[in-house]
């Protein structure tokens, strides 16, 4: 008898090493020593046996059956871990260090553009935009432009070709911002306090000029309205764009659209006026145009020049942008690459 528990013992060890997953471990477990299992089936034999070999099947009967709950409790083991091993390695290396997301950044001129909107959003104006397809009109005529100025050659400026008819409409993309002023006053009425950021083209390219870059223009219309508005403004501006303390100055120029008209500048943010390598040893950085609005645009725009006067400056994102982060040539603000952007990190 004790041979026949010895061979079920083995038969099991044998069909254990087959068991692949928990229900054919279950199921061998019943075969074997369930209730009705074939090594509980030999306890049936032993009211036939003499009391010596009772005691020894006994004896043998508890080994025979610890050694299977054992080998049913290593396996089940075994089973549970590989399980969790083939599961870990579904996934890459958990001892590696994390792999971070790669997250974008905003665009430099971006930054400048919203740096710029929120800076003169808080100082009371409104900011605009137009369309980047332009009336000739409004990027000329209404801005004083007299139809022979140099800016409406080929050489500068693009032009469209309209569909349909053609001989009514001049369409170009718009030169500078200056059309928003023209469409602001046009659909507005005084007080008027905008600034507009936009993108413009001309037929221009070398280190730092661009055939797309970008203007902020700004334009303020009221019932008197003088250029020392317009320069304390600008000093407002640069305070808190740059922080306190820089000079700003106005020189004599001509624009169409202002009389008189300056271009302005603004005291080296970086040297704060002691000359260095950014303001080229002057002390100054040229930001762009301005200038009082000039009557004839004021009536052409429906508003009264003997009521109301205006100012209006414009400058140049693109180069406010290089002079922020020191970027040494115009066109890395355009290429889109990714070395050059990975500069500007959140
Ligand atoms: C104008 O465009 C005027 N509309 C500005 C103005 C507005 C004057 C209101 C008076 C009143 P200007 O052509 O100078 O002005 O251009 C203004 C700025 O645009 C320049 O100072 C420069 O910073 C920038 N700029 C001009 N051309 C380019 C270009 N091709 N690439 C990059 N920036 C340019």
């Amino acid at each position: 008898m004790p041979d026949r528990l010895q061979q079920q013992l083995e038969a099991f060890e044998r069909a254990l090493e087959g068991v692949r997953d928990e229900d054919s471990l279950y199921a061998l477990q019943v075969a074997y020593i369930g209730r009705k299992g074939s090594i509980s089936l030999l306890r049936r034999d032993m009211g036939k046996m003499s009391p010596d070999q009772r005691k020894q099947f006994g004896v043998e009967f508890n080994r025979v059956k610890r050694a299977i709950e054992a080998g049913i409790e290593t396996r089940r083991q075994f089973l549970s871990d590989d399980a969790r091993r083939r599961e870990l390695e579904r996934f890459e290396d958990l001892t590696m260090p994390p792999r971070r997301p790669e997250f974008g950044s905003l665009h430099p001129l971006t930054r400048t553009r919203r740096a710029l909107a929120s800076t003169f959003r808080r100082m009371g104006f409104d900011v605009e935009d137009g369309p980047h397809v332009e009336h000739g009109r409004y990027n000329f005529d209404f801005l004083n432009f007299l139809p022979d100025h140099p800016a409406r050659d080929e050489q500068d400026t693009f032009f469209v070709e309209p569909r349909g008819d053609t001989s009514s409409r001049e369409l170009v993309l718009r030169t500078h911002t200056s059309p928003i002023q023209v469409r602001t006053m046009l659909a507005r009425t005084p007080p008027v306090r905008i600034i507009a950021l936009g993108t413009v083209f001309r037929r221009d390219e070398d280190r730092t000029h661009s055939p797309m870059f970008h203007q902020i223009e700004g334009l303020y219309v009221d019932r008197g309205v003088t250029m020392a508005d317009l320069k304390a403004t600008l000093l407002q501006f640069t305070g808190s764009f740059f922080g306190p303390g820089l000079d700003v100055r106005l020189r004599p120029s001509f624009f169409p659209f202002v009389e008189p008209g300056a271009e302005f500048d603004m005291q080296c943010p970086f040297c704060r006026g002691a000359r260095c390598v950014v303001c080229k040893q002057t002390g100054w950085i040229e930001l762009g145009g301005s200038g009082m609005v000039h009557p004839n645009v004021l009536r052409d725009c429906g508003i009264d020049p003997a009521v109301y006067t205006g100012w209006a400056f414009g400058f140049g994102l693109d180069r406010m942008t290089m002079l922020l982060h020191d970027v040494p040539k115009l066109r890395y603000l355009f290429e889109g690459d990714i070395r050059f952007l990975e500069q500007f990190p959140c």
